[in-house]
Formats: C-alpha cells, sequence, structure tokens
C-alpha cells in the first residue's frame, strides 16, 4: 500500500488574471518530463461552471483551452501567453478538456475531451499530434459515434497496434487500432467498487508509467457523495488488459483548502504523473480551479 505526498502546500499554478482565456480556472493536466523539464498541459478556463442546470445554457457558456507551461524543478511554471490548443468546430464548441500526453517514438499524441455543449454528455475523444511539442494541429474524433471521455494511449504499441485507454460511464475501458481511425477489441478492465470510495464511477488519470512490476494506472474515483479521489492499479507488463493488483485505499484525496473549495468542491484529480530521477510527480487539478503536485520515491510504489 502506498499514498502520495503532497511536495507543496500550495497550488503550483492558480488561474491567471492577466489571461482572459485561464481568469477563472486553470486545473486538470498532463505531464511530460523532457530535457530535464516538466512540459504542463492544462486545461484552462474562463468563466466559472453552471453545471447544475438541465443542459449546456449559451448565457452560462465557459470555454476550456489547454495551455502550457513548463519548469526545471517541478514547482515553479513559467507559462504562455497563449492556450496551445482552442475549440475550432462544432464537436469542441464548448471547450477542450483534459488532455493526456504520450509520447511513442518520435511523435507526442495528445487525446482530450471535446466538448460540444448540446448536452451534458455531448462529449467525444479527440487527438493531436506533434513532433514538437507546440504545434499540435487540429483535433480529429478518435471515437466517434459515442459519448466517451478519460482516454490516453499507452506509451508502447502491444502487438504492433496502439493501445487505448477510454471510459464508458462508469468503468474503465480499453481498445486497440492499427492507424488510430479503426478500433477493436473493446473491453472493461476495472469497474467502480460498491460501498468503496470509488463505487459510483473511475476513469484513468494519464498513461500508465511502466515501473519495474508493471505499468501502474493511477484513475480516478467518485464517490455517491460526488467526491474525487486518486487511486492506483498494476497492470501486467506484456498484457495491460490484465490487472494485476488494485490498492483499496486512496493514493491522494481532497483535504486541502484549495482541494476542498473551489468551482467544483472535493475534486482531486489528476491527467498524468511522470517519473524524474527515480521520483514520481503526480499533477493534479484541486476543485477544478487550481494545479497542485504529489509525488513518491519509485521504489516505494508498493501494492
Ligand atoms: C469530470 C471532468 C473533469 C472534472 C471532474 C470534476 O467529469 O469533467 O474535467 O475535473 O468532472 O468536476
Amino acid at each position: 500500500m502506498f499514498k502520495l505526498k503532497r511536495l507543496h502546500n500550495e497550488p503550483v499554478l492558480t488561474p491567471n488574471a492577466k489571461h482572459g482565456w485561464e481568469k477563472a480556472a486553470v486545473f486538470n493536466t498532463a505531464v511530460l518530463y523532457e530535457d530535464n523539464k516538466f512540459h504542463l498541459f492544462y486545461r484552462a478556463s474562463d468563466k466559472p461552471f453552471f453545471l447544475d442546470t438541465e443542459k449546456p445554457e449559451l448565457e452560462n457558456k465557459f470555454t476550456s483551452v489547454i495551455g502550457y507551461a513548463v519548469s526545471e524543478d517541478g514547482i515553479n511554471f513559467e507559462r504562455y501567453e497563449k492556450p496551445l490548443i482552442e475549440p475550432f468546430g462544432v464537436n469542441d464548441n464548448w471547450g477542450v478538456e483534459d488532455p493526456r500526453v504520450t509520447k511513442i517514438d518520435d511523435t507526442y499524441y495528445m487525446v482530450y475531451s471535446a466538448f460540444g455543449g448540446q448536452s451534458w454528455n455531448n462529449v467525444k475523444i479527440s487527438i493531436v499530434t506533434t513532433k514538437d511539442l507546440k504545434n499540435w494541429g487540429k483535433g480529429r474524433i478518435l471515437l466517434d459515434e459515442e459519448p466517451n471521455k478519460d482516454a490516453a494511449l499507452l506509451s508502447e504499441k502491444v502487438n504492433n497496434k496502439f493501445f487505448l485507454f477510454h471510459r464508458r460511464v462508469p468503468s474503465i475501458w480499453t481498445a486497440v487500432s492499427e492507424d488510430l481511425t479503426n478500433w477493436e477489441d473493446h473491453r472493461i478492465i476495472m469497474e467502480p467498487r460498491e460501498g468503496k470510495w470509488d463505487s459510483k464511477k473511475i476513469g484513468i488519470a494519464g498513461p500508465p508509467v511502466k515501473i519495474k512490476d508493471g505499468w501502474l494506472l493511477i484513475y480516478h474515483g467518485v464517490d455517491h457523495n460526488n467526491v474525487y479521489r486518486l487511486g492506483a492499479a498494476l497492470l501486467d507488463k506484456d498484457d495491460p488488459n490484465k490487472v494485476l493488483a488494485r490498492q483499496d485505499e486512496p493514493i491522494l484525496e481532497p483535504e486541502l483548502d484549495w482541494e476542498v473549495n473551489g468551482l467544483v468542491p472535493n475534486v482531486v484529480f489528476s491527467c498524468g504523473g511522470c517519473i524524474a530521477n527515480n521520483f514520481l510527480y503526480v499533477y493534479y487539478g484541486g476543485a477544478d480551479t487550481c494545479i497542485g503536485v504529489a509525488g513518491i520515491e519509485v521504489d516505494k510504489i508498493k501494492f
């Protein structure tokens, strides 16, 4: 059993009044450790959310975009003036949300949720790619026929196929593809657990991270009071559909004021972790408003 320790009691990134696009919230973030630097790709919002209406209402419209920030120590970040990715069409008219980034060979793949705003369920997973981390191009829907979110590619192909994690409510699913267009072998690998902190629905945090014993999968679990916590599971190195272990207790839960109080209360939600110098850094949104970081020495990750 293990828990994450917070590396800082304050958020590492907060909303920025100088930039209209990130003035209300900066939160769920992907991370890459490349060239001795931490690169964050984070969801930002221009306005607070009104989530309790029957359907999204134009007068309450908020728009999510993806911002970019870089740091040498993992705590002090410098952010870019402009968002890296913005909505461009009918599928993401209300925003691009919750990015997860994976490097496979020399290409970076970002899978995110495109929110069309026709209903609360009008969310599809979308993909952009780049070789330079800055020019990502325009998004393309990955699984067209269905509402879906919480998706990421594994950083290695399995049997020469791309391996995708995705979420059909309330469980974590996987699928494989040769061309990133035709997906097959959809299966459920993990489900909510009745009576526990992850009883209502679950979804992956970021792409699983390779450790000695297999793939470390960090995921979010929601309970029936809508509290979002982070948990951990271990997937088989050769067959990531196989769950070898799943910890009973969460590894991080909302405790600090900015994790408990914010635009959406009681949320810690991560879109990724990375290993640098044998330490696992997990970046997460607190109460859908700020970004924090927690972590653990890799050799202390035990199930
Ligand atoms: C989920 C996603 C996340 C968000 C979380 C808590 O459904 O929309 O972006 O952080 O809810 O509000």
